[in-house]
Protein backbone atom coordinates (compact mmCIF):
# COMPACT_ATOMS: atom_id res chain seq x y z
CA UNK A 1 0.00 0.00 0.00
CA UNK A 2 1.08 3.45 -1.12
CA UNK A 3 1.76 6.12 2.27
CA UNK A 4 0.92 9.64 2.03
CA UNK A 5 -0.69 12.77 3.29
CA UNK A 6 -4.37 14.22 2.98
CA UNK A 7 -4.09 17.74 1.72
CA UNK A 8 -7.93 18.60 1.10
CA UNK A 9 -10.95 16.89 1.41
CA UNK A 10 -14.56 18.04 -0.29
CA UNK A 11 -17.19 16.20 -0.21
CA UNK A 12 -16.50 12.68 0.34
CA UNK A 13 -12.94 13.01 -1.92
CA UNK A 14 -9.99 13.25 -0.34
CA UNK A 15 -6.79 14.15 -1.96
CA UNK A 16 -3.50 12.17 -0.91
CA UNK A 17 0.18 13.45 -1.56
CA UNK A 18 2.82 11.27 -1.64
CA UNK A 19 6.32 11.82 -0.95
CA UNK A 20 6.97 12.07 -4.78
CA UNK A 21 4.83 15.03 -4.46
CA UNK A 22 2.19 13.02 -6.94
CA UNK A 23 -1.45 13.35 -5.94
CA UNK A 24 -4.48 11.00 -5.79
CA UNK A 25 -7.88 11.52 -5.23
CA UNK A 26 -9.37 8.84 -2.89
CA UNK A 27 -12.43 7.57 -0.85
CA UNK A 28 -12.69 6.78 2.53
CA UNK A 29 -13.94 3.26 2.87
CA UNK A 30 -16.88 2.43 4.92
CA UNK A 31 -15.15 1.66 8.07
CA UNK A 32 -14.10 4.95 8.88
CA UNK A 33 -17.88 5.96 9.14
CA UNK A 34 -18.45 2.79 11.10
CA UNK A 35 -15.66 3.65 13.89
CA UNK A 36 -16.67 7.47 13.30
CA UNK A 37 -13.49 8.75 12.32
CA UNK A 38 -13.35 11.06 9.51
CA UNK A 39 -10.18 11.67 7.24
CA UNK A 40 -8.88 14.98 8.30
CA UNK A 41 -6.61 17.31 6.24
CA UNK A 42 -2.91 16.59 7.74
CA UNK A 43 -3.82 13.16 8.10
CA UNK A 44 -1.01 10.47 7.24
CA UNK A 45 -2.67 7.51 4.99
CA UNK A 46 -1.86 4.11 3.90
CA UNK A 47 -4.06 4.13 0.45
CA UNK A 48 -4.48 2.22 -2.59
CA UNK A 49 -4.39 4.28 -5.87
CA UNK A 50 -7.71 3.77 -8.62
CA UNK A 51 -6.85 1.46 -11.19
CA UNK A 52 -7.50 2.57 -14.85
CA UNK A 53 -10.22 1.09 -16.65
CA UNK A 54 -10.64 -0.42 -19.99
CA UNK A 55 -12.51 2.98 -21.07
CA UNK A 56 -10.07 4.75 -19.78
CA UNK A 57 -12.06 5.54 -16.94
CA UNK A 58 -10.48 5.87 -13.14
CA UNK A 59 -11.68 3.57 -10.76
CA UNK A 60 -12.14 4.91 -7.44
CA UNK A 61 -9.07 4.40 -4.95
CA UNK A 62 -9.41 4.24 -1.72
CA UNK A 63 -7.82 5.60 1.72
CA UNK A 64 -7.29 2.38 4.00
CA UNK A 65 -5.64 3.72 6.88
CA UNK A 66 -5.25 6.34 8.85
CA UNK A 67 -1.85 6.51 10.69
CA UNK A 68 -1.53 7.91 14.59
CA UNK A 69 -2.19 10.88 14.95
CA UNK A 70 0.07 13.72 16.93
CA UNK A 71 -2.76 15.88 17.13
CA UNK A 72 -6.42 16.61 16.22
CA UNK A 73 -8.16 20.40 16.05
CA UNK A 74 -11.82 19.96 15.61
CA UNK A 75 -12.25 23.58 14.74
CA UNK A 76 -10.55 24.07 12.17
CA UNK A 77 -10.99 20.06 11.53
CA UNK A 78 -6.95 19.09 11.00
CA UNK A 79 -4.83 16.54 12.35
CA UNK A 80 -1.19 16.35 12.96
CA UNK A 81 -0.66 20.31 13.32
CA UNK A 82 2.52 20.80 15.73
CA UNK A 83 1.96 24.90 15.58
CA UNK A 84 -1.21 26.34 15.67
CA UNK A 85 -0.73 30.23 14.21
CA UNK A 86 -3.04 32.22 15.95
CA UNK A 87 -3.68 35.14 12.83
CA UNK A 88 -4.71 38.32 14.04
CA UNK A 89 -4.73 41.82 13.10
CA UNK A 90 -5.48 45.62 13.87
CA UNK A 91 -8.68 45.41 11.16
CA UNK A 92 -10.72 43.46 11.54
CA UNK A 93 -10.83 44.02 15.73
CA UNK A 94 -8.86 41.34 17.53
CA UNK A 95 -10.66 39.16 19.45
CA UNK A 96 -8.96 38.27 22.32
CA UNK A 97 -11.06 35.67 23.58
CA UNK A 98 -11.09 33.69 20.62
CA UNK A 99 -7.12 33.94 20.28
CA UNK A 100 -7.40 32.66 24.05
CA UNK A 101 -9.62 29.90 23.65
CA UNK A 102 -7.46 28.55 20.44
CA UNK A 103 -4.52 29.04 22.86
CA UNK A 104 -6.13 26.20 25.39
CA UNK A 105 -7.43 24.11 22.52
CA UNK A 106 -3.43 24.20 20.92
CA UNK A 107 -2.18 23.30 24.34
CA UNK A 108 -5.03 20.68 25.14
CA UNK A 109 -3.67 18.96 22.04
CA UNK A 110 -0.01 19.31 22.38
CA UNK A 111 0.35 21.99 19.79
CA UNK A 112 2.41 24.66 20.06
CA UNK A 113 0.33 27.98 19.97
CA UNK A 114 2.06 31.05 18.15
CA UNK A 115 0.73 34.62 18.08
CA UNK A 116 0.46 36.77 14.44
CA UNK A 117 -0.32 39.79 14.19
CA UNK A 118 -0.95 40.78 10.97
CA UNK A 119 -0.77 43.63 9.35
CA UNK A 120 1.52 45.88 11.06
CA UNK A 121 1.48 48.25 8.21
CA UNK A 122 -1.92 49.82 9.13
CA UNK A 123 -2.50 52.49 12.03
CA UNK A 124 -2.91 51.06 15.24
CA UNK A 125 -0.82 48.04 14.57
CA UNK A 126 2.05 48.82 17.05
CA UNK A 127 -0.49 49.48 20.08
CA UNK A 128 -1.82 46.36 19.19
CA UNK A 129 1.09 43.92 19.05
CA UNK A 130 1.79 45.94 22.74
CA UNK A 131 -0.88 44.95 23.91
CA UNK A 132 -0.70 41.57 23.21
CA UNK A 133 2.84 41.43 23.97
CA UNK A 134 1.16 42.50 27.49
CA UNK A 135 -1.72 40.33 27.84
CA UNK A 136 0.42 37.41 27.23
CA UNK A 137 3.73 38.05 28.98
CA UNK A 138 3.61 35.12 31.39
CA UNK A 139 1.52 32.76 29.07
CA UNK A 140 4.46 30.90 27.30
CA UNK A 141 2.78 32.14 23.65
CA UNK A 142 5.61 33.77 21.29
CA UNK A 143 3.44 37.06 20.02
CA UNK A 144 5.18 38.39 16.24
CA UNK A 145 3.90 41.05 14.16
CA UNK A 146 4.34 41.00 10.22
CA UNK A 147 2.84 42.43 6.88
CA UNK A 148 1.79 40.21 3.95
CA UNK A 149 1.46 43.59 2.43
CA UNK A 150 4.92 45.19 3.18
CA UNK A 151 6.75 41.54 3.52
CA UNK A 152 7.81 43.50 6.77
CA UNK A 153 9.17 39.95 9.03
CA UNK A 154 8.15 37.50 6.74
CA UNK A 155 11.40 35.79 7.08
CA UNK A 156 10.99 36.49 11.30
CA UNK A 157 7.54 34.24 10.40
CA UNK A 158 9.00 31.85 8.22
CA UNK A 159 12.03 30.68 10.85
CA UNK A 160 9.17 30.16 13.18
CA UNK A 161 7.46 28.18 10.95
CA UNK A 162 10.56 25.53 10.22
CA UNK A 163 10.07 22.05 10.61
CA UNK A 164 6.07 22.09 11.89
CA UNK A 165 3.30 21.57 10.59
CA UNK A 166 1.97 24.83 11.05
CA UNK A 167 -2.22 25.28 10.83
CA UNK A 168 -3.09 28.94 9.99
CA UNK A 169 -6.66 29.99 11.92
CA UNK A 170 -8.61 32.91 13.47
CA UNK A 171 -10.74 35.26 11.91
CA UNK A 172 -12.35 35.48 8.87
CA UNK A 173 -10.32 38.41 6.77
CA UNK A 174 -6.99 38.72 9.56
CA UNK A 175 -5.07 38.02 6.17
CA UNK A 176 -4.55 34.07 6.47
CA UNK A 177 -4.70 33.73 3.14
CA UNK A 178 -2.76 36.62 2.11
CA UNK A 179 0.19 36.09 4.44
CA UNK A 180 0.51 32.43 3.39
CA UNK A 181 0.90 33.51 -0.34
CA UNK A 182 3.68 36.54 0.82
CA UNK A 183 5.75 34.06 2.87
CA UNK A 184 5.15 31.17 0.62
CA UNK A 185 4.85 32.58 -2.77
CA UNK A 186 1.30 30.92 -2.98
CA UNK A 187 -1.89 32.06 -5.36
CA UNK A 188 -4.68 31.69 -2.90
CA UNK A 189 -7.81 33.82 -3.03
CA UNK A 190 -7.95 36.36 -1.07
CA UNK A 191 -11.19 38.72 -0.66
CA UNK A 192 -11.60 42.23 1.17
CA UNK A 193 -13.33 42.60 4.20
CA UNK A 194 -16.26 44.69 2.72
CA UNK A 195 -17.36 42.41 0.63
CA UNK A 196 -16.75 39.29 3.80
CA UNK A 197 -19.27 41.48 5.99
CA UNK A 198 -21.56 42.24 3.29
CA UNK A 199 -21.86 38.53 1.95
CA UNK A 200 -21.10 36.89 5.14
CA UNK A 201 -18.83 34.23 4.01
CA UNK A 202 -14.90 33.27 3.99
CA UNK A 203 -13.01 33.65 1.02
CA UNK A 204 -11.33 30.03 2.02
CA UNK A 205 -13.80 27.65 1.97
CA UNK A 206 -11.83 24.42 2.64
CA UNK A 207 -8.30 23.66 4.60
CA UNK A 208 -5.56 23.25 2.73
CA UNK A 209 -2.10 21.54 3.06
CA UNK A 210 0.83 23.17 1.33
CA UNK A 211 4.75 21.39 1.90
CA UNK A 212 7.52 23.97 1.43
CA UNK A 213 10.44 21.72 1.89
CA UNK A 214 10.65 21.40 5.65
CA UNK A 215 7.63 23.81 6.11
CA UNK A 216 4.16 22.09 6.18
CA UNK A 217 0.93 24.91 6.15
CA UNK A 218 -2.19 24.36 6.29
CA UNK A 219 -4.90 27.62 5.48
CA UNK A 220 -8.41 27.43 6.83
CA UNK A 221 -11.20 29.09 6.67
CA UNK A 222 -11.85 31.72 8.96
CA UNK A 223 -14.51 31.86 11.66
CA UNK A 224 -16.05 34.24 14.63
CA UNK A 225 -17.71 32.03 16.84
CA UNK A 226 -15.64 29.17 18.70
CA UNK A 227 -17.50 27.23 21.45
CA UNK A 228 -15.31 24.76 23.87
CA UNK A 229 -15.85 21.99 21.64
CA UNK A 230 -15.42 19.35 24.46
CA UNK A 231 -16.77 19.54 28.08
CA UNK A 232 -13.96 19.73 30.77
CA UNK A 233 -13.56 19.57 34.18
CA UNK A 234 -13.61 23.40 34.58
CA UNK A 235 -10.94 22.89 37.61
CA UNK A 236 -8.67 21.76 34.78
CA UNK A 237 -9.00 25.36 32.38
CA UNK A 238 -6.62 26.93 35.08
CA UNK A 239 -3.74 24.62 33.94
CA UNK A 240 -3.77 26.12 30.85
CA UNK A 241 -2.65 29.93 31.74
CA UNK A 242 0.80 29.54 32.62
CA UNK A 243 0.96 32.85 34.36
CA UNK A 244 -1.55 31.22 37.10
CA UNK A 245 1.08 28.41 38.09
CA UNK A 246 3.63 30.51 39.94
CA UNK A 247 0.81 31.24 42.30
CA UNK A 248 -1.59 28.15 41.99
CA UNK A 249 -0.11 26.75 45.33
CA UNK A 250 -1.00 30.24 47.49
CA UNK A 251 -4.32 30.18 47.47
CA UNK A 252 -6.22 29.49 50.93
CA UNK A 253 -8.54 26.66 49.29
CA UNK A 254 -7.27 23.72 47.15
CA UNK A 255 -8.82 23.30 44.09
CA UNK A 256 -8.97 26.91 43.93
CA UNK A 257 -10.71 28.29 40.90
CA UNK A 258 -9.39 31.42 40.94
CA UNK A 259 -12.99 32.65 40.89
CA UNK A 260 -13.90 35.03 43.74
CA UNK A 261 -12.33 32.68 46.55
CA UNK A 262 -10.91 34.73 49.38
CA UNK A 263 -7.42 34.16 49.76
CA UNK A 264 -6.43 33.39 45.84
CA UNK A 265 -2.98 33.99 45.15
CA UNK A 266 -3.52 34.39 41.55
CA UNK A 267 -6.40 37.09 42.31
CA UNK A 268 -4.03 38.73 44.21
CA UNK A 269 -1.35 38.93 42.00
CA UNK A 270 -3.97 40.43 38.85
CA UNK A 271 -4.57 43.16 41.45
CA UNK A 272 -0.26 43.35 42.19
CA UNK A 273 -0.25 43.91 37.89
CA UNK A 274 1.61 40.40 37.56
CA UNK A 275 -1.44 38.99 35.55
CA UNK A 276 -2.91 40.91 33.41
CA UNK A 277 -6.40 42.00 34.41
CA UNK A 278 -7.91 41.12 31.13
CA UNK A 279 -6.47 37.84 30.53
CA UNK A 280 -7.83 36.69 34.46
CA UNK A 281 -11.16 38.82 33.19
CA UNK A 282 -11.59 36.48 30.29
CA UNK A 283 -10.39 33.11 31.94
CA UNK A 284 -13.01 34.14 34.17
CA UNK A 285 -15.76 34.60 31.16
CA UNK A 286 -14.63 30.64 30.33
CA UNK A 287 -14.59 29.32 33.34
CA UNK A 288 -18.50 30.80 33.70
CA UNK A 289 -19.12 29.09 30.45
CA UNK A 290 -17.18 25.74 31.51
CA UNK A 291 -19.20 25.55 34.22
CA UNK A 292 -22.44 25.79 32.66
CA UNK A 293 -21.03 23.36 30.24
CA UNK A 294 -20.05 20.97 33.07
CA UNK A 295 -23.33 21.06 34.79
CA UNK A 296 -25.68 20.53 31.61
CA UNK A 297 -23.67 17.31 30.49
CA UNK A 298 -25.82 15.13 30.81
CA UNK A 299 -28.87 16.80 29.38
N1 LIG B 1 -3.08 46.45 4.92
C1 LIG B 1 -2.97 45.13 4.87
N2 LIG B 1 -3.98 44.39 4.41
C2 LIG B 1 -3.84 43.05 4.37
C3 LIG B 1 -2.67 42.40 4.84
N3 LIG B 1 -2.84 41.06 4.72
C4 LIG B 1 -4.05 40.89 4.19
N4 LIG B 1 -4.68 42.06 3.98
C5 LIG B 1 -6.03 42.27 3.42
O1 LIG B 1 -7.00 41.67 4.27
C6 LIG B 1 -8.08 41.16 3.51
C7 LIG B 1 -8.39 39.73 3.91
O2 LIG B 1 -7.35 38.88 3.52
P1 LIG B 1 -7.51 37.29 3.37
O3 LIG B 1 -6.13 36.76 3.15
O4 LIG B 1 -8.55 36.95 2.37
O5 LIG B 1 -8.03 36.89 4.82
P2 LIG B 1 -8.29 35.42 5.43
O6 LIG B 1 -7.87 35.46 6.85
O7 LIG B 1 -7.65 34.41 4.57
O8 LIG B 1 -9.88 35.30 5.36
P3 LIG B 1 -10.79 33.95 5.23
O9 LIG B 1 -10.22 33.12 4.13
O10 LIG B 1 -12.15 34.48 4.92
O11 LIG B 1 -10.72 33.29 6.57
C8 LIG B 1 -7.68 41.33 2.05
O12 LIG B 1 -8.30 42.49 1.56
C9 LIG B 1 -6.18 41.53 2.11
O13 LIG B 1 -5.70 42.28 1.04
C10 LIG B 1 -1.58 43.23 5.34
O14 LIG B 1 -0.53 42.78 5.78
N5 LIG B 1 -1.82 44.59 5.35
MG1 LIG C 1 -8.38 32.79 3.55
ZN1 LIG D 1 -6.87 30.92 43.63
Amino acid sequence: MNEGTIVRGRGGFYTVRDQSGSEFVLRAKKKFRRQHISPLVGDRVLFTPGQGKEEGKEEDGWVEEILPRVSVCLRPPVANVTVLCIVAAPAPAPDWLLVDKLMIFSRKQGMKPLLILNKSDLPGAEETFRLAKEMYAGAEMEVVSVSAQSGEQAEEVRSRLRGGVCCFSGQSGVGKSTLLNALFGLNQETGDISRKIQRGKNTTRHAELFTFGDVQVIDTPGFSLLEMDEVFDPVLLRDYYPEFAPYQDQCRFSPCYHGSEPGCAVLRAARDGAIHPARLERYHTLLADCRQAWRDRYD
